[in-house]
């Protein structure tokens, strides 16, 4: 997007004295991310403005509201840790929308901060997994009801092998012919869905409010101290399992390159163990035997879970990710079945 249209729409979210600019930010598959600068009150002072992409988050003012009560919340509670919360606009909404119809919000820009994606070392994923567990121990009383669902079935992989198995029908991009190794790979890693989902249908797993996306991305570390200052990205904050909040963690920080990466991912034990420590220091108490017990299983499942979603976007012609090459769904696809192949081999 232009920048004088940026800046117009920078104008509804923000008060200011003077525009100076602004640039993309980050690496994010679905929404569009921007860090801009401006001038108030005589200073020099930078925000992050987002589109909040709304064919993904069908309803956009049922996730601001989710995060509005979520950080409330956080707020009172005992969390030692800054609260990633969205500005207050001038007009006292929390989204507005632009003259194309698409969906705007700003938050405060964390100076000297960084977040660890693919960089990660022991120290870091233990402070990191004792944040997201602290973040579970925070939301754990959170009345589970009344957060809605911001994307329905998020995590529901019966529902999406149920959509894998129609765009492999319907093969739309013509691509499930040269995809046979990838799509056998799926098949192969079906009894660990399928584990998951009987654990889910047994009630033996709490349903509880969980973050759904806790990558390493999404924690923010102080550049100057290296302690982990918050944990962001609340758009995915709703009901769930906390199998998958350590799943996504170990999906992230534990193996030894980036998900997209074309060579072949390993599992790095040494920052496996470092999460579990740190994610179970702050959840040890509160977590049943069955969710303690499974906890390796949930990294399994969630990422053969991403593979399985890398390969239907792979398969259905590149409709959900952002991809910054032709064949980048494929590549996340090998790079994540190969992960989850070392995470079965060395937990299972
Ligand atoms: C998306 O946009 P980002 O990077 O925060 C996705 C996550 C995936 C991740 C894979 C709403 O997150 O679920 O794990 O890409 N978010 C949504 O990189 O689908
Ligand atoms: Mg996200």
């Amino acid at each position: 997007m232009q920048q004088s249209g940026l800046e117009a729409i920078t104008r509804r979210l923000l008060s200011f004295d003077r525009w100076i600019g602004c640039a993309a930010f980050g690496n994010g598959n679905i929404n569009d991310t921007y860090r801009v600068d401006v001038e108030q009150e005589g200073e020099q002072r930078s925000f992050l403005l987002q589109r909040l992409n709304h064919l993904v988050f069908r309803e956009p003012e049922v996730v601001m509201q989710n995060i509005r009560s979520v950080c409330e919340y956080l707020r009172q509670q005992d969390y030692p840790y800054q609260v990633a919360a969205p500005l207050t606009t001038p007009g006292g909404t929390l989204l507005e929308r632009d003259d194309a119809g698409n969906y705007w919000r700003i938050f405060p820009f964390l100076k000297n901060t960084f977040s660890p994606e693919g960089l990660a070392d022991v120290d870091m994923a233990c402070k990191a997994a004792c944040a997201y567990g602290a973040f579970a121990r925070a939301l754990r009383h959170f009345p589970a009801e009344e957060l809605v669902e911001t994307i329905p079935g998020f995590h529901d992989t019966d529902r999406r092998w149920a959509h894998f198995l129609e765009v492999l029908h319907e093969d739309p991009a013509g691509r499930v012919r040269e995809s046979r190794v990838e799509i056998e790979a799926m098949f192969a890693a079906k009894p660990v869905f399928d584990r998951v989902s009987g654990l889910k249908k047994s009630g033996e797993l709490p349903r509880r409010v969980t973050h759904n996306d806790t990558k390493a991305g999404n924690v923010l570390f102080d550049a100057g101290t290296r302690q982990a200052l918050a944990v962001i990205d609340l758009d995915t904050v709703m009901p769930g399992t906390i199998l998958s909040d350590f799943g996504d963690m170990v999906r992230t920080f534990a193996p030894d390159r980036q998900e997209d990466d074309p060579s072949t991912p390993d599992l790095r034990m040494e920052v496996l163990e470092a999460l579990r420590e740190g994610f179970l220091a702050e959840t040890r108490d509160f977590l049943t035997p069955q969710e303690k017990e499974n906890l390796f299983l949930g990294a399994a499942w969630i990422t053969g879970e991403q593979a399985l979603r890398f390969l239907t976007d792979w398969l259905a012609g590149d409709v959900y990710y952002k991809i910054r090459r032709p064949d980048h769904n494929l590549a996340r696809t090998r790079n994540q079945q190969a992960l989850l192949e070392a995470i079965v081999r060395k937990t299972g």
